[in-house]
């Protein structure tokens, strides 16, 4: 059964991959599995349709026959669970690519939405400039400390899973923001991701999205 994905209709990305649609996609596209996209405008996401598959009117969600999810935590791993390529045979190198995912979404990438939210919402707030250092901070510790783990291999653990998937959707969320490119080796690792055929199908699927919105 194809499964189907909510996505923004008109993303304010403007098509550079960092909603979180794109890990969706990019897994999807690893595992080789076709999907439809179901687009939504903000207000859409605000009503009772939309609520009934995600509680917090928020993209991405994922309906397959009767099973609808939402957090694109929950749907990568359920697409990892269910199709070769994502996930290790082994049981436990299965569950450190899984703690992966988690330590992307959990530990590592809420400094960086913290970061990005002050950046777009307090930038006006007398407090901001002292705070910034402080947001930004907390943004390198995590960076340090994975880029120290990570070293000289390609991946997280072994081959890429997705933890790294999910990981390096995360550290693109620091696009522009010239953060990740003081971490050689993270970038190097971000440019590893990007450069899977898989992640160039599902970035260009985003972005001719966003260009078609902007043409009509
Ligand atoms: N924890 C949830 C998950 O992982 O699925 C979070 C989902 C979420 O934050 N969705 C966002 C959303 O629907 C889109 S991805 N926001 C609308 C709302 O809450 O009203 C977040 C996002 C949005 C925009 C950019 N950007 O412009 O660069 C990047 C990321």
């Amino acid at each position: 059964m194809t499964p189907t994905i909510t996505a923004f209709e008109q993303s304010p990305d403007r098509g550079r991959g960092l909603a979180r649609d794109m890990r969706v996609r990019w897994a999807l596209e690893e595992v080789g599995q076709p999907y439809d996209v179901r687009l939504v405008s903000f207000s859409q996401m605000r009503e009772p349709a939309h609520r009934a598959l995600h509680p917090f009117g928020q993209i991405p969600t994922y309906e397959e026959g009767d099973l609808a999810l939402f957090e694109s935590g929950a749907i990568v791993l359920h697409i990892a669970e269910r199709h070769a390529g994502l996930l290790p045979d082994d049981a436990h190198a299965r569950a450190r690519a899984i703690t992966w995912m988690f330590a992307a979404l959990n530990t590592v990438e809420p400094p960086i939405v913290e970061l990005g939210a002050a950046a777009r919402e307090e930038r006006d707030k007398t407090w901001y400039e002292e705070r910034r250092p402080i947001l930004e901070g907390r943004v390198h510790d995590r960076l340090d400390q994975l880029s120290s783990r990570l070293a000289d291999a390609d991946w997280l653990d072994g081959p890429f899973s997705a933890g790294d998937l999910m990981m390096v959707t995360v550290l693109r969320r620091l696009s522009g923001a010239g953060i990740v490119e003081k971490y050689p080796r993270l970038s190097a690792y971000v440019a590893r991701g990007e450069a899977r055929p898989a992640y160039k199908r599902a970035f260009d699927a985003q972005l001719a999205v966003f260009l078609a919105a902007s043409t009509t």
